[in-house]
């Protein structure tokens, strides 16, 4: 057991997931999505059949390195025009597809074993990142209600993410991620600056060359 960290170990949860507080309001529950992996996978697969991953461009013009699609009611979408939430996939012009039940599940079921009960998502952005892609620092702010947490999912290749402070320039805890780690964050750090360094070469035995990410709000 590390000191520094309050670090508990589970004797209920479906698999015995080491649980860390890294900070206020923020909590990684390791392994929380092993036991769904299978099931999760395949609805991601889903997803991304309907709603394909692309690389959206930035308000400033660059094209992101991280290829994002959505399920839910709402969709993370970025373009020349800003970042914000839409009802449609703008690349069909078709609603996003319905957020398959085992998504909604995990993240309910994660945000309560963090302390948030009665988590109902009605957005979840996908990311993928093949080697070399990276997330820059920044705040989730484009949704409505901040006292609602959020919950992130990490499948296949690991990565390191960058945890900071309320303002850009904060140190930054550097927290590495694995394959079914769930992040449970909100309360007092909802608005911390985060981000995701470049992704290293690997091989994962489910998915290959890659990581994806999934990130569920409450948008609306
Ligand atoms: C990622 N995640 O892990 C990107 N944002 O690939 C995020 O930007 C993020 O994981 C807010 C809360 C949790 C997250
Ligand atoms: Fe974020």
């Amino acid at each position: 057991m590390h000191g520094a960290t309050a670090e508990l170990f589970e004797t209920n949860s479906d698999p015995p997931s080491a649980r860390q507080l890294f900070c206020k309001g923020a909590v990684l529950l390791r392994g929380f999505a092993l036991s769904r992996e299978r099931e999760v996978l395949r609805a991601v697969g889903g997803v991304i059949r309907a709603a394909p991953l692309r690389r959206m461009i930035t308000p400033g013009g660059l094209r992101m390195s991280v290829a994002m699609s959505n399920c839910g009611n709402l969709g993370w979408i970025s373009d020349r025009l800003g970042y914000r939430y839409s009802p449609d996939d703008p690349q069909s012009g078709k609603p996003w597809p319905a957020m398959p039940k085992v998504f909604a599940q995990l993240a309910r079921d994660a945000a309560a074993s963090a302390g948030f009960a009665d988590f109902a998502p009605d957005a979840c952005l996908i990311n993928r990142y093949e080697p070399g892609a990276k997330l820059s620092l920044h705040q989730d702010r484009d949704e409505r209600d901040f006292s609602q947490p959020i919950v992130s999912v990490s499948l296949g290749l690991p990565a390191t993410f960058l945890f900071g402070g309320l303002v850009r320039n904060d140190r930054q805890l550097r927290v590495p991620l694995f394959h079914g780690d769930v992040v449970v964050w909100g309360g007092p750090a909802r608005m911390r600056y985060h981000g995701v360094l470049p992704l290293k070469d690997g091989t994962h035995p489910l998915l290959g060359a890659c990581r994806i990410n999934l990130t569920f709000r409450k948008a609306a």
